[in-house]
């Protein structure tokens, strides 16, 4: 019927292509549930979203109601991995969305090199006639006649157009926007598609559209003019004879990839750490050359201006109950005046006192939060950099590689429900050393709210929101951290099985 086959090559990256898509759905699916809500403004406000995949309702009092309690649970058939698993959702996002990429590279290279483009870039505007005659033989429940097939009718041939060059370009185009390490370096990128929100709506219905496509897609090829579309799938030219043949291998192999899909999920939750190890060693060769090498930079404070700042800011990790740490409450009765931040060996440290603090050089930033769940909010922070309050102590040791910053406040889950330690994070010291890493105890012009973080909290705008200790009482200089928690570098780390200390 025309003079285009289907080389193995085309038939190989389709069926990966198959099967990358999936994960990517069922991970994209699990970060979804993390943050059910899509918003276009910045501020994710409660009641703003112009879509939900939740009933919850949002109490209008900041930290009432956390992003944590926020969360859905989805079953593991559905999502990759299932549960409560945000961090090994980003993980498997980020492996998926690698090699997707480069199979993707090798369709797209392999289509310009063989001349084989010609079968799904149309080559004149004639297309969108006929487009519209197809459509209107599909809507009558009609097919339109193997002729048209060159090797798709038109209306096909725009649909994959659409899918190759213009929807699969936009979702990789709008994925960077929810990296802060990517943000961190380019601050003004989010802006090209309306904000770090709008981006990641624009990310959402680009899924949506790809899903609605991939299920159309897959109804048409066993619809119109079958036999042809199974053997030129499955052998490469078209033979009445091999039909039935074709459409078992079709089928058994969608059983596979099905099983494939859920298989990865169930093993994901049996072993989270072994995941989180596997997965984190799997990207670092690809952050190495990418988000690794992004050094961040300080013009984001010109980014945000005043009139950005969120009227409704999202929270994560609730202040201290009383029998938590009476003594953060016995502070916080006194207005904070009598906190002092522990520096140094935990049976040894040195004090200092909250105003020695205030009396350093202060900075002042108008950023975006972003949590990994997805949501986030825009505030004006002030406070001392980390290495300013850190020389007040003397200069670093010659073998400080890490900060520990711990907190007042407790994890909400341990990884082996041993009872509840403080929440912690490990930060490299060339990040604590970036122009706009600091301590804060403004917010907003006024002194950081109870829900906030007071009287202390990091700010690493680089990172991912999780890393922003709250409720701040002790910082320590190590060499190694294998052996605080359990040895992944913070809270989440350990009990969230978040990526293993590095920009994502
Ligand atoms: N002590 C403490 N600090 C914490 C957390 C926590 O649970 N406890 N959550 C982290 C996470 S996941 C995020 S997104 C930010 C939220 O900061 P915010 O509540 O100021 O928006 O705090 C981080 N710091
Ligand atoms: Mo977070």
């Amino acid at each position: 019927m025309n003079e285009f086959d289907f080389p193995a090559w085309l038939r190989v990256t389709h069926l990966l292509n198959f099967f990358l898509i999936g994960l990517l759905l069922r991970s994209g699916w699990q970060i979804i549930a993390t943050h059910p809500r899509f918003y276009w403004r910045n501020d994710c406000g409660p009641g703003t979203e112009w879509i939900k995949f939740t009933k919850r309702v949002v109490p209008p009092e900041e930290g009432a109601y956390t992003a944590h309690d926020d969360e859905l649970e989805p079953p593991s058939w559905l999502t990759l991995p299932g549960g409560r698993n945000p961090g090994l959702g980003r993980h498997w996002h980020g492996l998926a969305t690698v090699l997707w990429i480069l199979n993707g590279l090798v369709y797209v290279s392999l289509l310009f090199l063989t001349g084989e483009w010609r079968r799904i870039v149309p080559t004149s505007w004639s297309i969108f006639p006929e487009a519209w005659e197809s459509l209107k033989i599909y809507v009558g429940f009609g097919i339109p006649s193997i002729e048209h097939f060159t090797p798709y009718d038109a209306l096909q041939q725009l649909g994959y157009f659409t899918v190759v060059f213009i929807a699969a370009p936009l979702m990789i185009a709008t994925g960077p926007t929810m990296s802060p390490a990517f943000i961190g370096r380019f601050p003004w990128y989010p802006k090209l598609f309306g904000g770090r929100q709008a981006a990641r709506s624009i990310h959402f219905l680009g899924m949506a559209f790809l899903s609605l496509f991939i299920v159309v897609h897959v109804a048409l090829v066993f619809i119109t003019h079958r036999e042809y579309n199974v053997t030129h799938m499955v052998f490469g030219e078209y033979d009445p004879a091999r039909v039935a043949q074709a459409t078992t291998i079709i089928i058994s192999t969608i059983v596979l990839v099905v099983v494939a899909w859920l298989a990865i999920s169930y093993l994901s939750i049996r072993d989270r750490r072994g995941s989180q190890k596997f997965l984190y060693g799997a990207l670092e060769p690809f952050r190495r050359v990418t988000l690794n090498r992004l050094k961040p930079r300080m013009h984001r404070a010109s980014v945000y201006t005043e009139k950005d700042i969120s009227p409704y800011h999202w929270t994560n990790g609730r202040y201290p109950a009383p029998d938590e740490s009476p003594e953060w409450h016995e502070l916080a009765a006194h207005d904070f005046r009598d906190y002092e931040l522990e520096i140094g060996p935990a049976d040894n440290p040195v004090r200092v006192p909250f105003d020695r603090l205030k009396a350093l050089p202060q900075q002042e930033q108008i950023v975006l939060h972003a949590c990994m769940q997805g949501w986030t909010g825009v505030a004006k922070w002030k406070g001392p950099r980390v290495m300013d309050v850190m020389n007040l102590v003397g200069p670093p040791p010659a073998d400080a590689k890490f900060l520990v910053v711990t907190s007042f406040g407790l994890a909400q889950s341990m990884s082996d429900g041993r009872p509840l330690e403080p929440f912690y994070s490990v930060i490299p010291i060339e990040d604590c050393r970036e122009e706009d890493s600091i301590f804060a105890w403004m917010m907003n012009d006024k002194p950081l709210p109870w829900t906030f973080g007071a009287p202390l909290r990091l700010r690493v705008e680089s990172y991912v929101g999780y890393k922003m200790v709250k409720y701040i009482r002790s910082l320590e200089w190590v060499t190694d951290y294998s052996t605080i928690g359990d040895g992944m570098g913070g809270t989440r780390e350990d009990s969230g099985y978040q990526v293993i200390n590095a920009r994502i």
